[in-house]
């Protein structure tokens, strides 16, 4: 591999496919012969060191469909950062070493290019309870706001962002998206730039980094200046996932790999299950024609 450096080679990229488990069961036409399946993901990582801390940028294509996305720290913690107990945890012997607490915050930089194109749209859904009640339970309704113009959004009790092509359609007649799912994510309120939790921008080939970019190409240096009211006709996301770690005695040493980070889950892109047997083909809808 190319490192840029006269004759220096390095590798720097491992890629491994993992098994994950149970990918879906369903009860077949006997107990004892139920339709399940393994699944497995195609494994793209890399390592970096900064500082004490290693960094696993990771990226896990699964056999569904999905794409998971993590950065993982290792390594070991910082040998000088020992704080106050309001401000740390004691990992020594006794009530003496307070490692401090602090953040990690991640960006990523999704560009979509979905059938081959980057002329996605934007869409955000949420789930309020309508205030009837149904034989069940209470009746909820979602509905769908599009997002047409750049904007810094954040999570809220069921609401959902999807970027969906305006152009792919799977066998359904259903344009093909991807939805983004977050998981845990601690924001870091004291920059306003960790607040958003999604930012949804205009792609520009400058706008590389969320912060301190410096692309002499582009005036803004951060995801707020890039987000100045233009039409969302080839949107990038940036999606922030943010860790406020607390050290534990566990942390030492090495430090167990901690990691955070997102899912693309498709949605639409294919009419059924892309691993159902074929026995389960003919199910696709309510069965009633
Ligand atoms: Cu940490």
């Amino acid at each position: 591999m190319w490192t840029g450096a006269g004759q220096d080679t390095k590798k720097v990229l491992c890629v491994s496919e993992e098994e994950t488990g149970l990918a879906y069961r369903l009860e077949g036409e006997t107990p004892e012969r139920p339709y399940a399946k393994m699944g497995s993901d195609l494994v793209l990582r890399t390592i970096s060191k900064v500082g004490w801390y290693e960094y696993i940028t990771e990226y896990r294509f699964a056999d569904d469909g999905q794409i998971s996305v993590r950065l993982g720290a290792t390594g070991d913690l910082a040998p000088r950062d020992y704080t106050t107990p309001d401000q740390g945890w004691p990992i020594g012997p006794g009530q003496t070493d307070y490692s401090v607490n602090h953040y990690h915050s991640a960006f990523w930089r999704v560009d979509f290019n979905i059938g081959g194109y980057g002329t996605e749209k934007v869409e955000q859904y949420d789930t309020a309870p309508t205030g009837e009640r149904g034989r069940r339970g209470a009746i909820y309704a979602t509905s769908k706001t599009d997002v047409a113009t750049e904007a810094t959004l954040n999570t809220d009790l069921r609401r959902w962002w999807r970027v969906v092509s305006p152009t792919s359609r799977n066998a359904d007649g259903h344009f093909r998206s991807y939805e983004l799912e977050l998981g845990a994510n601690d924001a870091y309120e004291a920059h306003p730039e960790t607040q958003p939790d999604v930012t949804f921008t205009q792609y520009k080939p400058c706008e590389k980094f969320a912060t301190f970019n410096q692309d002499p190409e582009c005036a803004g240096t951060t995801i707020l200046e890039y987000t100045n009211g233009e039409r969302l006709t080839d949107p990038v996301m940036w999606v922030r996932v943010g860790f406020h770690h607390v050290p534990r005695d566990e942390d030492q040493s090495p430090m167990p790999v901690h990691w955070q980070g997102f899912d693309l889950v498709p949605r639409d892109f294919t009419a059924q299950n892309p691993l159902a047997p074929a026995d389960r083909l003919g199910v696709n809808g309510d069965g009633v024609s």
